[in-house]
């Protein structure tokens, strides 16, 4: 900890070393006084250095601009903003894309750039044929049309879905020099707009035995998952709009389930049919692919939850940072069990942490983004984030992790187990050349 005196001669908190500063030091006080707060920089050379250029004339256009088209799209110098996709020349197998974090700000994952992870491909449905039946323990089995779905009261809300297998990469015994978009892009946020399950339930009505639900796409491989009868009364949706258009074909149009904070698998997209049920189906994902073997041998039998998670998205690797001075960390935190209560950020390997500031509003089981001003001194660095959400979990560090889930070893073991629900800490090592590499501190 290093004192700093303000302007007014009010002492500040530099919190922390390797250059971490306090955010409340910056409120209302703009870069210029962070440039001051620097070790050895006083206040002359901190007016000498705005991150901006000095004015020059503006290149504007005399000519007239472009056409307006009927459905916009973004800058063609955004171009190079893409997903990645795991199965580009459509064999038929699972297809994912993954959402580039990296390249993106705030808390709302665009609709073109959200994740997707589709095992059958992207089935075409017209919506206007589209059903969706709930039947099973119900007292009045019911069929919905988009149509009579779009009558009932709607509801609007924030929330991510996270696919089980998202940070799998850091199961290797080695960190990979990989993107964020590559080790964390299979989560995303947006808003969904849509009908509570439980609204339709109170239409069907519910038999007292109905402990479960299966819920089933309409894709070719029928995608199906078992979900416990409380988290339909509670906040599960049958969302319709994404971001306030209608769903993207490949997030399941026209209709998906969402869980919100629930293992990504679970949300089944292209809804067709709900049956209420006594027990779970064991469908071959919830018995086979998402049953995560521990190291002691045992399987997790169900695993609903996307624990409680955070990396940084800038600098990471992929960024060169372009000299010593003032930078902004930045980065996403959530939490599958309800809102984040705070982030801590560590610039020297987790020796010494500052708390960021997290963007408002801070929503239950959505990205919530967090920042910290940090100003680097040229030498090498280790940036870390942690996150804590409101039922007091936290973000376990990756020895913690290790120990209780295990690693991959060398050869790997059956593909696909040891691949589930990784959440510790990710850590980036910075460079006296800038360059941002993954490490495990
Ligand atoms: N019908 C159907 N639902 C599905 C899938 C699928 O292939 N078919 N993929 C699942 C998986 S593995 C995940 S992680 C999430 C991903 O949701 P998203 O593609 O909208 O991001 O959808 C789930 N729902
Ligand atoms: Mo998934």
């Amino acid at each position: 900890m290093s004192k700093h005196r303000d302007m007014r001669g009010q002492a500040l908190e530099a919190t922390a070393g390797n250059g971490l500063i306090d955010r409340r030091a910056l409120l209302g006080r703009g870069i210029a006084l962070a440039g001051a707060m620097g070790a050895g920089i006083g206040p002359a050379a901190a007016g000498a250095e705005p991150l901006a250029q000095p004015l020059a004339d503006p290149p504007w256009s005399l000519e007239f601009g472009d056409r307006t088209p009927p459905y916009q799209m973004r800058s063609k110098f955004e171009a190079k903003v893409v997903r990645t996709l795991s199965n580009p020349k459509h064999e038929m197998r699972n297809s994912h894309a993954r959402t580039p974090h990296h390249q993106l700000e705030g808390t709302t994952t665009p609709n073109g750039l959200h994740f997707t992870i589709n095992h059958g491909g992207i089935p075409d449905i017209d919506p206007d044929q589209h059903r969706l039946v709930i039947h099973g323990l119900v007292k009045r089995p019911l069929e919905f049309t988009l149509e009579t779905l779009s009558r009932y009261p709607m509801v609007s809300r924030a929330a991510f879905v996270e696919c089980g297998g998202n940070s799998a990469p850091m199961f290797s015994p080695e960190p990979l020099q990989e993107t964020v978009q590559a080790l964390h892009g299979l989560a995303s946020c947006a808003e969904w707009t849509g009908v509570k399950l439980s609204t339709l339930l109170e239409e069907t009505g519910i038999d007292p035995r109905a402990t479960w639900f299966i819920a089933e796409g309409a894709d070719s491989p029928h995608l199906s998952r078992s979900v416990p009868i409380k988290k339909a009364l509670d906040d599960a949706m049958i969302a319709l709009y994404q971001n306030g258009e209608r769903l993207m074909p490949g997030n399941g149009y026209p209709m998906r389930l969402l869980l919100p904070g629930y293992e990504g698998n679970m949300n089944v997209k292209f809804l067709r049919r709900i049956k209420l049920v006594e027990q779970p189906a064991l469908s071959m994902y919830e018995a086979r692919t998402y049953s995560p073997i521990l190291p002691s041998g045992k399987a997790y039998r169900f695993y609903f939850l996307q624990e409680v998670k955070s990396f940084i998205t800038y600098p990471s690797h992929g960024h060169a940072l372009k000299g010593p001075g003032l930078y902004e960390i930045s980065g996403i935190a959530y939490s599958g069990t309800g809102p984040i209560e705070k982030v801590m950020v560590s610039a020297d390997g987790g020796q010494s942490w500052a708390q960021a500031a997290l963007q408002e509003p801070v929503l239950s089981k959505a990205f919530t983004r967090f920042r910290l001003p940090w100003r680097w001194n040229g030498g090498p660095a280790t940036l870390l984030s942690r996150a804590w959400d409101q039922s007091g979990n936290v973000q376990p560090t990756r020895a913690e992790f290790v120990a209780a889930r295990g690693e991959l070893t060398k050869p790997p073991p059956v593909l696909g187990f040891l691949n589930q629900h990784y959440n510790s800490i990710t850590s980036w090592g910075v460079a006296t050349n800038g360059e941002v590499k993954h490490v495990y501190a």
